[in-house]
């Protein structure tokens, strides 16, 4: 097993063009699309998409659901909520994480192997990144450690604000 450290890779990159087991999808509580990421990811995978999102009765802030990729390159979505900065009194780091642990444990129990995650919360959602990176990059480094299974996690960077984020939180013990 390679070390933990060299399981999480940083690209930038569009992640619906991304060949890995699972993209995951910074998605809202209804689950039926939106801007952003979760728009792109809408859009390149088709209306399959929308209609297997449809069955799913939506989803809690923190937690996630999976669904198939269709046209995309990847086999799976993994869709999770992300919480809206409001200033970080409203448990926004612990649901934040939450959507880390819960995205990385459903893959798992559904034999996905590599992940690619945006920047969760970080576009509208309004989460300020540097903090936003610290804890993605504490919940995947933890999660790899005690899960031998997962081969790759790749945090997307989409714009170099995040890209140097997560420069920094990686750099950083
Ligand atoms: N590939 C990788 N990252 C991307 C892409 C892409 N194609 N497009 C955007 N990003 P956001 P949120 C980055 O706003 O803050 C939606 O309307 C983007 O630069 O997509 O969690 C949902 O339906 C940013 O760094 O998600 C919700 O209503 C990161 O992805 C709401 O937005 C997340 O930005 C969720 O807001």
């Amino acid at each position: 097993m390679a070390a933990t450290a060299d399981r999480i890779q940083m690209v930038s990159s569009d992640i619906t063009q991304m060949t890995v087991d699972a993209i995951v999808n910074a998605a809202n509580r209804s689950l039926l699309g939106g801007g952003g990421v979760d728009g792109a990811i809408h859009r390149a995978a088709g209306p399959e998409l929308l209609a297997e999102c449809r069955t799913l009765d939506g989803c809690e802030t923190g937690q996630a659901k999976i669904t198939r990729g269709y046209r995309l390159p990847a086999r799976h979505v993994i869709h999770t909520v992300g919480p809206v900065w409001q200033g970080g009194r409203q448990d926004e780091p612990e649901l934040l994480a939450a959507c880390y642990r819960n995205s990385l444990q459903l893959g798992v129990e559904n034999g996905v192997r590599s992940f690619a995650f945006p920047a969760i919360s970080c576009g509208v959602y309004g989460y300020p990144v540097a903090e936003a990176a610290r804890i993605a990059v504490r919940e995947v480094r933890r999660f790899l450690a005690s899960d031998e299974r997962i081969e790759t996690v790749y945090l997307v960077c989409f714009g170099p604000d995040v890209r140097q984020a997560y420069q920094q939180a990686l750099s950083e013990r």
